[in-house]
């Protein structure tokens, strides 16, 4: 991690506030209109479940131009902490809102969070709970679920458990979850939930890691905190915190950066740790805290059209990228697909009136649902093992191919889309519970496949003329990395990988 560079006003901060048991961090951009509601369910859980405990609130604020830090300031705890609890907010609860400086001349919520952890350091917290400053389901009792398991059960690392809607979470769902499974062995549910419970000894850890990077900065923080609690052997469990409602994104139009900063991080920190996975098989049960709820999450709408659209333009100009990333067998049916995927995408813009494939205007004055696109695209099936063998033929890319990680995963993310617009179709009809089935069963397909990838993986290593032992097995520096070891341009290399 690079080293500290906390401002002389947030050090001054530091110093006035002495030291704190427990700790609430909340980052934020642009979150004037929902940081309130988080603020006062934080300061009312700390004071309600730790109150013998010295807590401190901290705001992480990218400089937002729109109120935010105002709102944190200002945000009194409930009257009940007062009335009830006979608690005077001044004397209990102190509220920080700072500006966080970047890291290397980035900042986003990862950089944030890096203030956060140096502060809690500095501090000496025994416990840091971040949340999401656009919750709308949070209650004071997060704070006891996120926490609890580190105070009061010696846990290091708590991840979140929700009951998300079925198209909600589609990176988690068809990535991040799946992946880190496979590789790790921890079923860790939601390892990019945004909502963490860290100990000071993980924290202390966190801050000696060398590999922060840009995407880390940013949206890649999340799989990072997950994937370094594991690598790190650290004690891991979930907490069950209901429904997350937050400010709700459609997959096709918001996710593209976020895609790209977390399977840049989860694939540079694969290779990093191939001597660790290479050995695992299978998966176990990751313990959950907290009693469990049944809520009905708030629907979401997602355009099925256009992630197919999405899927078939981006064939079109990509195609020579994947044919460099992906096995030839692979590659060809991906192609195939994508091309199915746009004339039935234009046939069903066309059927429901509308007046582009992308699925933008509207039939009859109104948008048409998500069930009324994807009835229209039914036909459309990209299978599970596809999906998996691409997905480890890029992870053996990124790790020995010529083409750079960055432009790697943005050449995913239109099969990406194509593989969710699947998933959507698929789910349409389906209740949460069932949807949550086909989750495990893509899981269960990263897990099957294991085998696959480790054996292109020890082609690739072979091929680059490393250690192809297991032992020895490490991750190659930029200089291998570009040796094309696994690039299906090479003859040479071609049929290895196969
Ligand atoms: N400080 C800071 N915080 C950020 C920045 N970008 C996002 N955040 C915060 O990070 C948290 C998560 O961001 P969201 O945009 O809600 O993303 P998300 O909810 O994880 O994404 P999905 O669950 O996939 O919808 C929120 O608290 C944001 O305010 C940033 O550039 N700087
Ligand atoms: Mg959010």
């Amino acid at each position: 991690m690079p080293s500290s560079a906390l401002t002389p006003a947030i050090k001054e901060e530091i110093a006035r506030l002495g030291s704190a048991d427990i700790m609430v961090g909340i980052p934020s951009f642009r979150n004037a209109a929902t940081i309130g509601h988080v603020v006062r369910a934080a300061q009312a859980g700390l004071v309600q479940y730790f109150p013998d405990l010295r807590p401190i609130l901290v705001n992480a604020d990218a400089g937002s131009p729109d109120g935010t830090q105002r709102v944190v300031v200002e945000t009194e705890p409930p009257g009940y902490i007062e009335q009830i609890l006979l608690v005077h907010p001044t004397n209990r609860l102190d509220r920080v809102s700072l500006t966080y400086p970047e890291v290397d001349g980035i900042g986003g919520k990862g950089a944030a969070l890096r203030t956060l952890f140096e502060m809690a350091a500095e501090l000496k917290v025994e416990a840091l709970v971040v949340v999401d400053s656009d919750l709308r389901s949070i209650v004071p009792e997060w704070i006891e679920l996120l926490a609890g398991p580190i105070l009061k059960g010696g846990y290091d690392f708590v991840a979140p458990l929700y009951a998300r809607h079925k198209y909600d979470g589609t990176i988690t769902n068809t990535v991040t979850y799946p992946v880190t499974r496979a590789l790790y062995g921890h079923r860790i549910r939601q390892p990019i939930g945004g909502d963490f419970g860290v100990s000071g000894d993980l924290i202390r850890y966190y801050l000696e890691q060398p590999n922060w990077t840009a995407d880390v900065s940013r949206f890649g923080i999340d799989i990072w905190m997950t994937t370094t609690a594991l690598t790190g052997g650290f004690a891991v469990c979930q907490t069950r915190l209901g429904a997350k409602i937050h400010d709700p994104k459609d997959p096709g139009s918001d996710l593209g950066p976020m895609f790209r900063q977390v399977v840049g991080t989860l694939m540079t920190m694969a290779r990093d740790n191939a001597a660790r996975w290479l050995t695992i098989s299978g998966s176990h049960d990751v313990p959950a805290y907290g009693f469990e709820r049944f809520v009905d999450p708030i629907p979401l709408e997602v355009n099925t059209l256009r992630l197919l659209a999405q899927f078939h333009s981006g064939s079109l100009t990509l195609a020579d990228t994947w044919q460099r990333l992906i096995t030839p067998d692979n590659c060809q049916r991906v192609l195939a697909l994508a091309a199915e995927a746009g004339v039935l995408a234009e046939a069903a813009a066309r059927r429901l009136g509308l007046s582009r494939e992308s699925g933008e205007g509207t039939a009859g004055g109104r948008t048409p649902t998500t069930d009324e696109m994807s009835d229209a695209v039914a036909a459309f099936h990209f299978p599970d093992d596809l999906w998996v063998r691409v997905f480890y033929d890029l992870l053996v890319s990124a790790s020995f191919g010529d083409v750079p990680t960055e432009r790697l995963v943005a050449a995913l993310v239109p099969i990406y889309f194509g593989r969710v617009g699947s998933l959507v179709v698929e789910a349409r009809r389906l209740s949460e519970e069932q949807a949550e089935e086909h989750v495990e069963r893509q899981a269960r397909e990263f897990e099957r496949l294991k085998p696959y990838l480790a054996e292109r993986w020890r082609e690739a290593t072979a091929a680059a003329g490393q250690a192809t032992t297991v032992d020895e097995a490490t991750a190659p520096d930029e200089a291998t990395a570009a040796d094309g070891a696994a690039s299906f341009d090479g003859a040479a290399t071609g049929d290895a990988a196969r």
